[in-house]
Protein backbone atom coordinates (compact mmCIF):
# COMPACT_ATOMS: atom_id res chain seq x y z
CA UNK A 1 0.00 0.00 0.00
CA UNK A 2 0.96 3.14 -0.63
CA UNK A 3 1.02 6.16 2.00
CA UNK A 4 -2.05 7.37 4.33
CA UNK A 5 -3.79 10.78 3.40
CA UNK A 6 -5.37 12.07 6.65
CA UNK A 7 -7.15 14.92 6.12
CA UNK A 8 -9.27 17.20 9.32
CA UNK A 9 -9.58 20.43 10.11
CA UNK A 10 -7.09 20.61 12.54
CA UNK A 11 -4.15 18.20 12.85
CA UNK A 12 -2.49 17.33 16.42
CA UNK A 13 -0.28 20.28 18.46
CA UNK A 14 2.62 18.92 18.41
CA UNK A 15 2.04 17.51 22.13
CA UNK A 16 -0.88 15.63 21.02
CA UNK A 17 1.57 14.31 18.42
CA UNK A 18 2.98 11.93 21.12
CA UNK A 19 0.53 11.90 23.75
CA UNK A 20 -2.92 11.96 21.76
CA UNK A 21 -6.00 12.77 23.56
CA UNK A 22 -9.31 12.70 21.39
CA UNK A 23 -10.93 9.63 19.54
CA UNK A 24 -9.23 11.15 16.01
CA UNK A 25 -5.76 10.89 17.43
CA UNK A 26 -5.86 7.94 19.17
CA UNK A 27 -7.58 5.94 16.64
CA UNK A 28 -5.29 6.97 13.97
CA UNK A 29 -2.29 6.46 15.71
CA UNK A 30 -2.43 3.04 15.10
CA UNK A 31 -3.94 3.36 11.47
CA UNK A 32 -0.82 5.66 10.66
CA UNK A 33 2.06 3.00 12.78
CA UNK A 34 4.18 1.27 10.49
CA UNK A 35 2.41 2.99 7.39
CA UNK A 36 4.04 6.17 5.65
CA UNK A 37 1.76 8.97 6.42
CA UNK A 38 1.05 12.63 6.37
CA UNK A 39 -1.12 14.57 8.20
CA UNK A 40 -2.89 17.60 6.17
CA UNK A 41 -5.17 20.49 8.12
CA UNK A 42 -5.56 23.29 9.21
CA UNK A 43 -2.26 25.15 11.62
CA UNK A 44 -4.44 27.12 13.68
CA UNK A 45 -2.43 30.70 12.67
CA UNK A 46 -3.72 33.10 10.25
CA UNK A 47 -2.48 35.01 7.76
CA UNK A 48 -3.38 37.44 5.27
CA UNK A 49 -2.27 35.91 1.94
CA UNK A 50 -3.21 32.27 1.92
CA UNK A 51 -3.00 31.60 -2.05
CA UNK A 52 0.26 32.04 -2.30
CA UNK A 53 1.72 29.79 1.20
CA UNK A 54 3.31 26.35 0.54
CA UNK A 55 2.27 24.04 3.30
CA UNK A 56 4.37 23.85 6.68
CA UNK A 57 5.66 20.12 7.09
CA UNK A 58 7.05 18.87 10.46
CA UNK A 59 7.86 15.07 10.33
CA UNK A 60 7.27 13.12 13.45
CA UNK A 61 8.08 9.51 14.21
CA UNK A 62 7.18 8.68 10.62
CA UNK A 63 3.70 10.82 10.30
CA UNK A 64 4.56 14.32 8.21
CA UNK A 65 2.45 17.07 9.42
CA UNK A 66 1.75 19.24 6.43
CA UNK A 67 -0.51 22.41 7.97
CA UNK A 68 -2.32 25.92 6.12
CA UNK A 69 -3.13 29.03 7.42
CA UNK A 70 -6.00 30.52 7.15
CA UNK A 71 -7.20 34.16 6.89
CA UNK A 72 -8.77 35.28 9.70
CA UNK A 73 -12.93 35.89 7.87
CA UNK A 74 -12.35 32.03 7.06
CA UNK A 75 -11.66 31.13 9.93
CA UNK A 76 -15.17 33.18 11.15
CA UNK A 77 -17.21 32.27 7.93
CA UNK A 78 -16.15 28.82 7.60
CA UNK A 79 -15.56 27.42 11.21
CA UNK A 80 -17.00 29.72 13.41
CA UNK A 81 -20.07 30.21 11.37
CA UNK A 82 -20.77 27.52 8.99
CA UNK A 83 -19.25 24.60 10.54
CA UNK A 84 -20.44 25.15 14.01
CA UNK A 85 -23.18 28.01 14.03
CA UNK A 86 -25.05 25.94 10.94
CA UNK A 87 -23.41 22.44 10.16
CA UNK A 88 -23.05 20.98 13.65
CA UNK A 89 -26.71 22.24 15.45
CA UNK A 90 -27.96 20.92 11.92
CA UNK A 91 -26.52 17.35 12.46
CA UNK A 92 -27.56 17.21 16.10
CA UNK A 93 -30.82 17.59 15.44
CA UNK A 94 -31.14 21.19 16.44
CA UNK A 95 -32.72 22.96 13.54
CA UNK A 96 -34.08 25.95 15.88
CA UNK A 97 -30.80 27.47 16.42
CA UNK A 98 -29.61 27.20 13.08
CA UNK A 99 -28.28 30.54 11.33
CA UNK A 100 -27.26 30.04 7.72
CA UNK A 101 -26.15 32.70 5.16
CA UNK A 102 -24.99 32.50 1.69
CA UNK A 103 -21.53 34.58 2.42
CA UNK A 104 -20.71 31.81 5.05
CA UNK A 105 -21.39 29.04 2.64
CA UNK A 106 -19.42 30.51 0.11
CA UNK A 107 -16.53 31.24 2.35
CA UNK A 108 -17.00 27.28 3.43
CA UNK A 109 -16.69 26.12 -0.38
CA UNK A 110 -13.61 28.72 -0.51
CA UNK A 111 -11.66 27.19 2.24
CA UNK A 112 -12.20 23.13 0.92
CA UNK A 113 -11.13 24.37 -2.31
CA UNK A 114 -7.92 25.96 -0.70
CA UNK A 115 -7.33 22.48 1.19
CA UNK A 116 -7.59 20.66 -2.45
CA UNK A 117 -5.17 23.23 -3.78
CA UNK A 118 -3.01 22.77 -1.07
CA UNK A 119 -2.90 19.26 -0.79
CA UNK A 120 -2.57 18.36 -4.29
CA UNK A 121 0.91 19.32 -4.65
CA UNK A 122 1.99 16.93 -1.87
CA UNK A 123 -0.03 13.87 -3.37
CA UNK A 124 1.25 10.49 -5.21
CA UNK A 125 -0.89 8.34 -7.17
CA UNK A 126 -0.91 5.18 -4.79
CA UNK A 127 -1.67 7.65 -1.88
CA UNK A 128 -5.03 6.59 -0.01
CA UNK A 129 -6.63 9.60 1.17
CA UNK A 130 -9.12 9.68 4.74
CA UNK A 131 -11.07 12.84 4.98
CA UNK A 132 -12.74 13.63 8.48
CA UNK A 133 -15.63 15.47 9.51
CA UNK A 134 -18.68 17.91 8.46
CA UNK A 135 -15.86 21.06 7.82
CA UNK A 136 -15.02 18.65 4.62
CA UNK A 137 -18.02 17.31 2.96
CA UNK A 138 -17.41 18.63 -0.48
CA UNK A 139 -13.35 17.73 -0.38
CA UNK A 140 -13.65 14.91 -1.88
CA UNK A 141 -15.02 16.47 -5.55
CA UNK A 142 -12.54 19.49 -4.85
CA UNK A 143 -9.81 16.63 -5.15
CA UNK A 144 -11.35 14.86 -8.13
CA UNK A 145 -11.80 18.28 -10.36
CA UNK A 146 -7.87 18.48 -9.71
CA UNK A 147 -7.53 14.47 -11.22
CA UNK A 148 -7.14 12.93 -7.94
CA UNK A 149 -7.72 9.20 -8.92
CA UNK A 150 -6.44 7.93 -5.55
CA UNK A 151 -8.90 6.09 -2.92
CA UNK A 152 -10.67 8.99 -0.95
CA UNK A 153 -12.38 7.54 1.78
CA UNK A 154 -14.55 9.64 4.35
CA UNK A 155 -15.82 9.26 7.96
CA UNK A 156 -18.51 11.95 9.91
CA UNK A 157 -17.92 11.89 13.70
CA UNK A 158 -21.08 13.49 14.33
CA UNK A 159 -24.49 12.44 13.95
CA UNK A 160 -26.34 12.09 10.33
CA UNK A 161 -29.95 13.18 10.82
CA UNK A 162 -33.01 11.94 8.53
CA UNK A 163 -34.10 13.89 5.55
CA UNK A 164 -37.06 15.63 6.90
CA UNK A 165 -34.06 17.63 9.00
CA UNK A 166 -31.22 17.46 6.85
CA UNK A 167 -33.29 19.31 3.96
CA UNK A 168 -33.45 22.42 6.06
CA UNK A 169 -29.70 23.02 4.40
CA UNK A 170 -30.18 25.24 1.82
CA UNK A 171 -27.51 23.55 0.41
CA UNK A 172 -28.27 19.88 1.20
CA UNK A 173 -28.75 17.99 -2.60
CA UNK A 174 -25.14 19.73 -3.79
CA UNK A 175 -23.59 18.73 -0.80
CA UNK A 176 -25.06 15.13 -0.94
CA UNK A 177 -23.70 15.45 -4.81
CA UNK A 178 -20.34 16.00 -4.22
CA UNK A 179 -20.15 13.36 -1.85
CA UNK A 180 -20.81 10.88 -3.96
CA UNK A 181 -17.04 11.40 -5.22
CA UNK A 182 -16.13 9.42 -1.85
CA UNK A 183 -15.26 5.72 -2.81
CA UNK A 184 -16.65 5.21 1.01
CA UNK A 185 -18.70 7.03 3.37
CA UNK A 186 -18.81 6.00 7.16
CA UNK A 187 -20.21 7.29 10.10
CA UNK A 188 -20.73 6.24 13.86
CA UNK A 189 -24.10 4.18 13.89
CA UNK A 190 -26.31 2.04 11.85
CA UNK A 191 -29.06 4.86 12.44
CA UNK A 192 -26.52 7.19 11.00
CA UNK A 193 -26.01 5.25 7.48
CA UNK A 194 -29.48 5.01 7.13
CA UNK A 195 -30.54 8.51 7.70
CA UNK A 196 -27.50 9.28 5.04
CA UNK A 197 -28.33 6.61 2.46
CA UNK A 198 -32.15 7.87 2.39
CA UNK A 199 -30.50 11.46 2.09
CA UNK A 200 -28.73 10.16 -1.03
CA UNK A 201 -31.96 8.51 -1.88
CA UNK A 202 -34.11 11.39 -2.21
CA UNK A 203 -32.02 13.15 -4.18
CA UNK A 204 -31.99 10.83 -6.61
CA UNK A 205 -28.61 9.32 -5.52
CA UNK A 206 -27.09 6.28 -4.99
CA UNK A 207 -24.35 6.14 -2.33
CA UNK A 208 -24.26 3.23 0.40
CA UNK A 209 -22.85 4.32 3.75
CA UNK A 210 -21.38 2.01 6.29
CA UNK A 211 -21.20 2.51 10.04
CA UNK A 212 -17.98 2.05 11.80
CA UNK A 213 -18.12 2.81 15.85
CA UNK A 214 -14.99 4.75 17.00
CA UNK A 215 -13.19 3.37 20.13
CA UNK A 216 -10.79 4.39 22.36
CA UNK A 217 -7.30 2.82 23.15
CA UNK A 218 -9.03 1.03 26.79
CA UNK A 219 -5.98 -0.28 27.30
CA UNK A 220 -3.24 2.89 27.58
CA UNK A 221 -6.46 4.59 29.37
CA UNK A 222 -6.93 1.93 32.24
CA UNK A 223 -2.98 2.25 32.89
CA UNK A 224 -3.31 5.62 33.44
CA UNK A 225 -6.06 5.33 35.36
CA UNK A 226 -4.12 3.43 37.34
CA UNK A 227 -0.81 5.16 37.35
CA UNK A 228 -2.25 8.39 38.46
CA UNK A 229 -4.13 7.38 41.39
CA UNK A 230 -1.58 8.52 43.96
CA UNK A 231 -1.15 12.05 42.46
CA UNK A 232 -1.53 15.08 44.44
CA UNK A 233 -4.59 15.85 42.48
CA UNK A 234 -6.19 12.44 43.33
CA UNK A 235 -5.17 12.38 45.93
CA UNK A 236 -6.76 15.90 47.24
CA UNK A 237 -9.87 14.47 45.64
CA UNK A 238 -10.55 11.27 47.38
CA UNK A 239 -9.78 12.84 51.01
CA UNK A 240 -12.25 15.98 50.06
CA UNK A 241 -15.21 13.17 49.46
CA UNK A 242 -14.82 11.80 52.65
CA UNK A 243 -16.51 9.03 51.75
CA UNK A 244 -19.49 10.08 50.15
CA UNK A 245 -20.28 8.44 46.62
CA UNK A 246 -19.00 10.40 43.94
CA UNK A 247 -20.92 11.10 40.39
CA UNK A 248 -18.91 12.58 37.56
CA UNK A 249 -20.01 14.09 34.30
CA UNK A 250 -17.02 15.07 32.12
CA UNK A 251 -17.83 17.04 28.79
CA UNK A 252 -16.82 19.67 26.55
CA UNK A 253 -19.12 22.76 27.19
CA UNK A 254 -21.38 22.15 24.39
CA UNK A 255 -25.15 22.27 23.88
CA UNK A 256 -25.49 18.92 22.61
CA UNK A 257 -24.18 17.50 25.71
CA UNK A 258 -27.37 17.76 27.70
CA UNK A 259 -25.92 19.57 30.33
CA UNK A 260 -28.44 21.53 32.01
CA UNK A 261 -30.56 18.29 31.79
CA UNK A 262 -27.94 16.71 33.78
CA UNK A 263 -28.05 19.38 36.64
CA UNK A 264 -32.16 18.83 36.16
CA UNK A 265 -32.01 15.25 36.55
CA UNK A 266 -29.31 15.43 39.62
CA UNK A 267 -31.82 18.21 41.81
CA UNK A 268 -34.14 16.19 40.73
CA UNK A 269 -32.59 13.15 43.03
CA UNK A 270 -32.23 15.78 46.05
CA UNK A 271 -35.98 16.02 45.73
CA UNK A 272 -37.00 13.12 45.49
CA UNK A 273 -34.49 10.85 47.14
CA UNK A 274 -33.11 12.97 49.95
CA UNK A 275 -31.61 10.07 52.02
CA UNK A 276 -28.62 10.87 49.06
CA UNK A 277 -28.32 14.43 50.64
CA UNK A 278 -24.78 15.02 52.11
CA UNK A 279 -23.86 11.57 50.71
CA UNK A 280 -23.13 11.94 47.46
CA UNK A 281 -20.83 14.72 45.15
CA UNK A 282 -21.48 15.64 41.76
CA UNK A 283 -18.20 16.64 40.12
CA UNK A 284 -18.80 18.18 36.82
CA UNK A 285 -15.71 19.01 34.74
CA UNK A 286 -16.39 21.27 31.33
CA UNK A 287 -13.38 23.52 30.15
CA UNK A 288 -15.21 25.71 27.55
CA UNK A 289 -14.95 25.22 23.78
CA UNK A 290 -15.91 27.17 21.16
CA UNK A 291 -16.69 30.41 22.89
CA UNK A 292 -16.71 32.32 19.92
CA UNK A 293 -20.06 31.17 19.13
CA UNK A 294 -22.82 32.79 20.60
CA UNK A 295 -24.97 29.57 21.75
CA UNK A 296 -21.82 28.49 23.58
CA UNK A 297 -21.87 31.57 25.27
CA UNK A 298 -25.45 31.53 26.09
CA UNK A 299 -24.96 28.11 27.73
CA UNK A 300 -21.91 28.88 29.55
CA UNK A 301 -24.11 31.61 31.25
CA UNK A 302 -26.82 29.08 31.80
CA UNK A 303 -24.72 26.47 33.59
CA UNK A 304 -23.29 29.22 35.66
CA UNK A 305 -26.50 30.45 36.96
CA UNK A 306 -27.70 26.70 37.00
CA UNK A 307 -25.13 25.17 38.88
CA UNK A 308 -25.08 28.23 41.30
CA UNK A 309 -29.15 28.18 42.24
CA UNK A 310 -28.44 24.27 42.91
CA UNK A 311 -26.20 24.42 45.13
CA UNK A 312 -27.96 28.02 47.16
CA UNK A 313 -31.00 25.52 47.41
CA UNK A 314 -29.76 22.19 48.47
CA UNK A 315 -25.81 23.38 49.98
CA UNK A 316 -25.34 23.38 53.76
CA UNK A 317 -22.34 24.39 55.57
CA UNK A 318 -20.68 21.76 54.98
CA UNK A 319 -21.70 20.23 52.30
CA UNK A 320 -21.98 21.51 48.90
CA UNK A 321 -23.77 19.33 45.99
CA UNK A 322 -22.12 20.16 42.89
CA UNK A 323 -18.51 20.79 41.85
CA UNK A 324 -18.46 22.69 38.74
CA UNK A 325 -15.37 23.07 36.80
CA UNK A 326 -14.57 25.27 33.81
CA UNK A 327 -10.86 24.30 33.66
CA UNK A 328 -9.30 21.81 32.00
CA UNK A 329 -8.32 18.89 33.76
CA UNK A 330 -5.05 16.08 32.17
CA UNK A 331 -5.74 13.26 30.52
CA UNK A 332 -4.42 11.12 33.13
CA UNK A 333 -5.37 12.76 35.92
CA UNK A 334 -9.22 12.71 34.30
CA UNK A 335 -8.64 8.59 33.98
CA UNK A 336 -7.96 8.28 37.95
CA UNK A 337 -11.21 10.46 38.40
CA UNK A 338 -13.78 8.28 36.54
CA UNK A 339 -11.91 5.38 38.42
CA UNK A 340 -12.65 7.26 42.22
CA UNK A 341 -16.29 7.49 40.51
CA UNK A 342 -18.62 5.72 41.67
CA UNK A 343 -21.70 6.50 38.96
CA UNK A 344 -20.46 8.44 35.91
CA UNK A 345 -23.46 10.51 34.17
CA UNK A 346 -23.40 10.40 30.07
CA UNK A 347 -25.97 12.45 29.20
CA UNK A 348 -26.08 13.78 25.65
CA UNK A 349 -29.06 14.87 23.93
CA UNK A 350 -27.54 13.95 20.62
CA UNK A 351 -23.98 12.56 20.57
CA UNK A 352 -22.25 10.97 17.12
CA UNK A 353 -20.22 8.28 19.85
CA UNK A 354 -19.66 9.92 22.93
CA UNK A 355 -16.33 8.55 23.61
CA UNK A 356 -16.36 9.55 27.89
CA UNK A 357 -18.55 6.53 28.48
CA UNK A 358 -16.12 4.26 26.75
CA UNK A 359 -13.35 5.77 29.29
CA UNK A 360 -15.43 5.35 32.12
CA UNK A 361 -15.43 1.98 30.97
CA UNK A 362 -12.00 1.52 31.04
CA UNK A 363 -10.66 3.35 33.81
CA UNK A 364 -12.89 0.99 36.38
CA UNK A 365 -11.63 -1.45 39.19
CA UNK A 366 -12.91 -4.47 38.33
CA UNK A 367 -13.27 -5.87 41.85
CA UNK A 368 -15.97 -2.52 42.40
CA UNK A 369 -16.71 -1.01 39.09
CA UNK A 370 -18.66 2.22 38.66
CA UNK A 371 -22.05 2.38 37.59
CA UNK A 372 -22.57 3.76 33.76
CA UNK A 373 -25.99 6.57 33.43
CA UNK A 374 -25.47 6.71 29.43
CA UNK A 375 -28.86 8.55 26.79
CA UNK A 376 -30.81 6.62 24.74
CA UNK A 377 -28.96 9.63 22.19
CA UNK A 378 -25.09 8.74 22.32
CA UNK A 379 -23.97 7.13 19.34
CA UNK A 380 -22.42 4.57 21.81
CA UNK A 381 -25.98 3.07 23.18
CA UNK A 382 -26.62 0.61 21.19
CA UNK A 383 -23.08 -0.94 22.31
CA UNK A 384 -23.99 -0.47 25.82
CA UNK A 385 -27.18 -1.36 26.45
CA UNK A 386 -26.05 -3.09 30.05
CA UNK A 387 -25.76 1.10 30.85
CA UNK A 388 -28.14 2.31 33.27
CA UNK A 389 -29.74 4.05 29.46
CA UNK A 390 -31.93 6.90 30.07
CA UNK A 391 -34.06 9.77 28.55
CA UNK A 392 -32.21 13.19 29.12
CA UNK A 393 -35.00 14.80 28.52
CA UNK A 394 -36.49 13.59 31.30
CA UNK A 395 -35.33 14.87 34.54
CA UNK A 396 -37.06 12.06 36.73
CA UNK A 397 -35.64 9.38 34.54
CA UNK A 398 -32.39 10.74 35.43
CA UNK A 399 -33.21 10.72 38.98
CA UNK A 400 -34.62 7.06 39.33
CA UNK A 401 -31.29 5.91 37.13
CA UNK A 402 -29.25 7.84 40.11
CA UNK A 403 -30.89 6.33 42.85
CA UNK A 404 -30.50 3.04 40.89
CA UNK A 405 -26.46 3.52 40.57
CA UNK A 406 -25.94 4.87 43.67
CA UNK A 407 -27.45 2.05 45.59
CA UNK A 408 -26.87 -0.96 42.91
CA UNK A 409 -25.60 -3.98 44.62
CA UNK A 410 -21.71 -4.85 43.56
CA UNK A 411 -22.46 -8.31 41.56
CA UNK A 412 -24.93 -6.57 39.66
CA UNK A 413 -22.63 -3.71 38.91
CA UNK A 414 -19.60 -6.30 38.41
CA UNK A 415 -22.34 -7.66 36.05
CA UNK A 416 -23.17 -4.84 33.93
CA UNK A 417 -19.61 -3.68 33.95
CA UNK A 418 -17.54 -6.77 32.34
CA UNK A 419 -20.41 -6.84 29.62
CA UNK A 420 -19.44 -2.82 28.91
CA UNK A 421 -16.04 -3.56 29.07
CA UNK A 422 -15.72 -6.59 26.55
CA UNK A 423 -17.37 -4.15 24.00
CA UNK A 424 -15.21 -1.71 24.60
CA UNK A 425 -12.06 -3.68 24.71
CA UNK A 426 -13.23 -5.43 21.15
CA UNK A 427 -13.96 -2.51 19.50
CA UNK A 428 -11.00 0.12 19.88
CA UNK A 429 -10.38 3.30 17.90
CA UNK A 430 -7.57 0.46 16.40
CA UNK A 431 -10.11 -1.56 15.32
CA UNK A 432 -12.66 0.62 13.97
CA UNK A 433 -9.50 2.74 11.61
CA UNK A 434 -8.16 -0.66 10.46
CA UNK A 435 -12.09 -1.51 9.36
CA UNK A 436 -12.03 1.59 7.85
CA UNK A 437 -9.26 1.24 5.90
CA UNK A 438 -9.89 -2.46 5.01
CA UNK A 439 -12.94 -1.53 3.21
CA UNK A 440 -11.86 1.39 1.66
CA UNK A 441 -9.17 -0.46 -0.10
CA UNK A 442 -11.83 -2.90 -1.08
CA UNK A 443 -14.33 -0.93 -2.62
CA UNK A 444 -13.88 -0.60 -6.58
CA UNK A 445 -15.59 2.49 -7.30
CA UNK A 446 -13.63 5.09 -7.84
CA UNK A 447 -14.91 7.19 -10.62
P1 LIG B 1 -16.52 15.24 21.06
O1 LIG B 1 -17.81 15.96 20.87
O2 LIG B 1 -15.36 16.06 21.44
O3 LIG B 1 -16.13 14.37 19.77
P2 LIG B 1 -16.35 12.87 22.96
O4 LIG B 1 -16.31 11.71 22.07
O5 LIG B 1 -17.18 12.61 24.17
O6 LIG B 1 -16.90 14.16 22.23
O7 LIG B 1 -14.94 13.32 23.61
C1 LIG B 1 -13.77 13.48 22.96
C2 LIG B 1 -12.56 13.45 23.93
O8 LIG B 1 -12.40 14.68 24.68
C3 LIG B 1 -12.58 12.33 24.95
O9 LIG B 1 -11.38 11.64 24.82
C4 LIG B 1 -12.67 13.02 26.30
O10 LIG B 1 -11.95 12.38 27.35
C5 LIG B 1 -12.05 14.36 26.02
N1 LIG B 1 -12.67 15.32 26.96
C6 LIG B 1 -13.98 15.62 27.05
N2 LIG B 1 -14.19 16.46 28.07
C7 LIG B 1 -12.99 16.67 28.65
C8 LIG B 1 -12.56 17.42 29.78
N3 LIG B 1 -13.43 18.07 30.52
N4 LIG B 1 -11.24 17.44 30.08
C9 LIG B 1 -10.36 16.74 29.33
N5 LIG B 1 -10.72 15.99 28.27
C10 LIG B 1 -12.01 15.96 27.93
C11 LIG B 1 -16.70 14.11 18.48
C12 LIG B 1 -18.16 13.65 18.48
C13 LIG B 1 -18.32 12.44 19.37
C14 LIG B 1 -17.37 11.33 18.92
C15 LIG B 1 -15.94 11.85 18.75
C16 LIG B 1 -15.01 10.83 18.12
O11 LIG B 1 -19.03 14.70 18.91
O12 LIG B 1 -19.66 11.96 19.36
O13 LIG B 1 -17.37 10.28 19.88
O14 LIG B 1 -15.92 13.01 17.93
O15 LIG B 1 -15.52 10.39 16.90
Amino acid sequence: MGRLIVVSNRVPSPRERTQPAGGLTVGLKDAVRGVESLWFGWSGEYSDDVEHQKPNLDKVEGVTYATIDLTTEQHERFYENFSNGLLWPLCHYRIGIIDFHREDLRVYREVNALFADQLVPLLRPDDTIWVHDYHLFPLGEELRKRGVKSKIGFFLHIPFPPWSVTRVLPCAAEFLTDMTSYDLIGVQTDEDAHNMSDCFHMCGLEKDVHAFPIGIDPKEFAEQAISSLETPEVNRLRASLRNRKLIIGVDRLDYSKGIPERFHGYEALLKRYPEHINNVIFLQITPVSRGGVASYQALRRELDELAGRICGDHADFDWTPIRYLTQPVPRHILASFHRLADVALVTPLRDGMNLVAKEFVAAQDAENPGALILSHFAGAAPEMSEALLINPYDSDDIADALNTALTMPLDERRRRWETLDEEVTTRTAAHWAHGFLVKLQESNDTP
